[in-house]
């Protein structure tokens, strides 16, 4: 069965057959998303990324509607640590704290705590697939790749935070493994819009180097 649709995005026209794309929601995780995580133990202000929750709660229903495959990811550690990286769990201390020290809402970035999880939003479906990836990026160090495999996935439509770091990184690791992606520009956020809007940019520019660009209402239009 072939789904075809085209969406307006930049540098041109995206298209994507719907039975073999996924949506990817990356790290809309309380400790992005919201005071008192790991966001804003690093120094940022996280309202951009709590701003843009009903932006992606619209493609989580436009593309629940269609019956497409849906990824979450969640960025976070083993409760002890033996999957961080000693020169991440360094660099994460920021004012005294970082990953794995107590918040106020629980371990910083660690599995299981009340920060680690999806705002309540935006929680997974049991038919939604759950990622949990110790990385930037949502291929190192998880079976994200065998998963897409398996489904036949050749199209990814990327959501969530931030559009330079867990965006950006999954991005490139789609790109160089052959998807094709489309990221979703108001429903992807960074602490800091300067960061946000260069990461945009790069996406498309020379000839989609990386993939296309576009938004939640022209995706909600042609899937419609
Ligand atoms: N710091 C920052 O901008 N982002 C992260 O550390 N993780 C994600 O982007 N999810």
């Amino acid at each position: 069965v072939s789904d075809t649709i085209l969406v307006s995005a930049l540098p041109f026209p995206f298209q994507c057959d719907l039975s073999h794309t996924a949506l990817v929601v990356i790290d809309m995780q309380n400790d992005f998303c919201c005071k008192g995580g790991f966001g804003e133990a690093l120094g940022n202000d996280v309202s951009p990324a709590e701003a843009i929750i009903p932006k992606v709660q619209s493609i989580l229903g436009g593309c629940r509607a269609i019956g497409m495959m849906i990824i979450h990811t969640r960025e976070g550690h083993l409760p002890d640590l033996s999957d961080c990286p000693e020169s991440k769990l360094t660099r994460s201390q920021v004012n005294g704290k970082g990953i794995g020290d107590e918040g106020p809402m629980g371990r910083i970035l660690i599995r299981g705590e009340y920060g680690h999880e999806i705002v309540k939003e935006l929680k997974p479906l049991a038919n939604e697939w759950v990622i949990d990836k110790p990385g930037k990026g949502a291929f190192y160090n998880t079976n994200l790749e065998q998963l897409l495999k398996s489904h036949g996935i050749e199209s990814l439509l990327l959501t969530g935070v931030t559009t330079h770091v867990c965006v950006h990184t999954t991005l490139r690791e789609a790109n160089d493994r052959g998807y094709e992606c489309l990221v979703l520009e108001d429903a992807t956020a960074a602490y800091d819009f300067a960061d946000h809007e260069a990461a945009i940019r790069m996406v498309h520019q020379q000839g989609a180097i990386f993939g296309w660009v576009s938004d939640c209402n022209a995706l909600l239009e042609a899937i419609q």
